[in-house]
């Protein structure tokens, strides 16, 4: 079994960003050897630091499916069409945020006041946004692959606004707070590539489980064996359709994730 775990909303609670109630199902999981790839809407640099916070020190996928990251020694083989890039064997999925920025700014005189995004925030800003302290505010700064547009319009407007992107071959996801703007990826899409490597280096078929709360998660839900929907405190369970084996929580966040995997893996409570 491998396990993937979107954050915010899911892992970590939506507010506080704790973990606490997850942290002794995340020791069972470490003991029982079954990997945790945290598959999020964060940046590389915001991971780094999480990995270590978590106390996983394992592959993660960043900025909703963009990049798959693997340590050294994670697999026997090098990953397939890996290159190594900051101490990681780094599989990208699409190119950098730059053409993105660039369609935002032919966009934003058609709505006017709707929205700011990323890189017209100030740190501050987005601390405001996300309640996020200054350092971590920083490394949610660091995209290299897609852009967070905050949205303050109406939702017609959003809906439009969605609809432009996409047309402009813009890839558009809602994640807890923000709409993430980039190219073709998903989280789906990396999870499937991981366990075709994960299958390839190890000759061995194994089953996925994947955990989210948001609309973001929807890709990987549907491309998991096993789909786990995290209830949230500020939207409803998003909607699969390619899916049997869907199991949603009673709690939130990190209560909800230990209620579903101690269920599922059958760990002792
Ligand atoms: C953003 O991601 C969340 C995840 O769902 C969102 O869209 O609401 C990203 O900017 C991420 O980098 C950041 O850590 C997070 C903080 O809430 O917000
Ligand atoms: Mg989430
Ligand atoms: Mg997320």
């Amino acid at each position: 079994t491998v396990i993937f775990t979107d954050m915010d909303g899911t892992l970590l609670d939506h507010d506080t960003y704790s973990f606490d109630a997850a942290k002794p199902t995340l020791d069972k999981l470490q003991a029982r050897s079954i990997p945790v790839i945290p598959t999020t809407s964060k940046t590389f640099a915001e991971m780094l630091v999480l990995r270590d916070i978590l106390g996983l020190n394992g592959p993660f996928i960043v900025e909703n499916g963009a990049a798959v990251y693997l340590p050294h020694g994670f697999f026997g083989k090098k990953p397939t069409g890996t290159v190594w890039q900051d101490g990681f064997w780094c599989k990208p999925f699409i190119s950098s945020k730059a053409y993105w920025l660039k369609m935002l700014e032919l966009v934003k005189d058609e709505y006017p006041d709707a929205f700011t995004h990323f890189a017209d925030m100030s740190i501050s800003d987005i601390q405001a946004a996300t309640g996020l302290d200054e350092a971590s505010a920083s490394r949610a700064a660091q995209r290299q692959f897609g852009e967070p547009v905050l949205w303050q319009g109406s939702d017609d407007q959003k809906r439009a606004f969605i609809a432009a992107l996409t047309e402009r071959g813009a890839n558009v996801l809602e994640g807890g707070r923000f709409i993430h703007v980039s190219g073709d990826c998903n989280k789906g899409q990396a999870l499937t590539w991981f366990m075709q490597e994960y299958e390839r280096q190890d000759a061995a078929p194994a089953r996925s489980i994947a955990l989210g709360d948001g609309k973001n998660d929807i890709a990987m839900m549907e491309a998991a064996s096993i789909a786990v929907r995290i209830a949230s405190p500020v939207h409803a369970p998003p909607e699969l359709e390619k899916q049997q084996q869907v199991y949603t929580s009673t709690l939130f966040g990190p209560e909800g994730w230990t209620e579903m995997l101690t269920q599922l893996l059958d760990l002792e409570p």
